[in-house]
């Protein structure tokens, strides 16, 4: 059976582990929850981000319904997107793209309906209307919004990406950036062409899940909150939650390569995806200027090392990601105009090789 999470189950499906057993609830119900990033207010004027509804999970026990099979998922992609990339990120460097296809909409946020004015993630109408996004090969729909109504009739939450989509079933199988990349981790290792490297190997997975929490929190959503504060006081407590947490990685990263120990782990690629987009977006866009990325030493280069990974720099289209967020949010910036800067080139060398590995 697939799962759809509602409300009162959110609390349970975030604190569960990927390996638990799936959520069974019936697909088809209603759950009332924020159409867009742009209305998850509290009262305060804190940005508060709502849960992923979708969250079915690949698992190759013979039993379950979503098998890892080649060729039967898609992944629907923005490349503005940090969470949406990460899972790219995966893709890539797992060597699952060959096994799993991916699609691209535009970076720019349009009217998914004439009928109503929500504004969301919509696809080009052909392959040379949009460098870098291309029309929805499987389904031919115009938005993102389109394959949650697909999957489920009575859908009434927010339409994000990433969307992991089940070409055999016809429905979504997940909306959750952390469980797919658990999933793209473990479960397709018969098929991913580097299926040897563990991205939340058993001997760290404690550290990786406690960095995660506060990486998330300061960082990742961090610049969220800073960004979508609508009162001061909720923008000055995660501005310095922030810088805090920042500071932390520098001094972390002052004295090995990765966040935790020697070794590539999945809180590397959580949170480079923050970072790529520091300096060129979120100084400006999200008001997180208090110090810019490039003047930590350590948190630069180590931003230039994940960059350099092979297949990483594939995820990045930095075109994509200044239109989406500055064209994306006129509640935040109302000109829609693309600062010029900063173009810095993360594929120039880093010196982070003097740590070893
Ligand atoms: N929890 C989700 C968050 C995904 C998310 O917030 N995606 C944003 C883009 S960065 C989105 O699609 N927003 C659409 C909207 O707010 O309407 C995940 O990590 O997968």
């Amino acid at each position: 059976m697939v799962s759809f999470l509602t409300k009162s189950h959110i609390a349970f499906g975030l604190k569960s582990n990927i390996s638990s057993t799936l959520l069974q609830f019936p697909f088809k119900h209603a759950v009332r929850m924020a159409r867009s990033a742009l209305d998850e207010m509290s009262e305060s004027g804190a940005f508060i981000r709502t849960p992923s509804t979708f969250r079915n999970l690949i698992s190759r026990d013979p039993n379950s319904s979503f098998l890892p099979e080649s060729g039967r998922y898609h992944l629907y992609i923005a490349y503005a997107c940090p969470w949406a990339s990460r899972c790219l990120a995966y893709l890539k460097i797992k060597g699952l793209d060959k096994a799993i296809s991916f699609s691209v909409v535009k970076p720019k946020w349009e009217r998914t309906k004439q009928s109503d004015e929500h504004m969301g993630w919509v696809f080009p109408v052909s392959d040379i209307e949009e460098l870098g996004a291309e029309p929805d090969p499987l389904n031919g729909a115009k938005s993102i919004r389109e394959l949650y109504e697909l999957a489920s009739t009575n859908y009434s939450g927010k339409y994000t990406v990433p969307v992991l989509w089940d070409k055999k079933l016809r429905t979504i199988v997940n909306n959750e950036s952390l469980e797919i990349i658990r999933m793209f981790n473990t479960e397709f290792n018969d098929i991913a062409e580097n299926a040897a490297l563990d991205l939340y190997p058993p001997h760290l997975q404690a550290q990786i899940d406690e960095v995660n929490e506060w990486i998330y929190d300061g960082i990742n959503n961090g610049v969220y909150k800073c960004g979508f504060a609508k009162k001061q006081g909720p923008y000055d407590e995660a501005v310095k939650n922030l810088y805090e947490a920042l500071d932390k990685c520098e001094d972390i990263l002052s004295k090995q390569r990765y966040i935790c120990g020697n070794t590539l782990t999945e809180a590397d690629i959580r949170l480079f995806v923050t970072l790529i987009r520091f300096d060129e977006v979120y100084v400006v866009h999200f008001k997180c200027n208090k110090k810019l990325l490039h003047e930590y030493p350590n948190l630069f280069n180590y931003t230039k090392d994940i960059f350099q990974i092979p297949g990483m720099s594939s995820t990045v289209n930095m075109e994509h990601i200044k239109r989406h967020y500055y064209g994306s949010h006129p509640s935040i910036d109302p000109s829609g105009i693309i600062p010029l800067g900063p173009n810095i080139d993360y594929s120039s060398p880093h010196d982070r090789g003097r740590f070893s590995t």
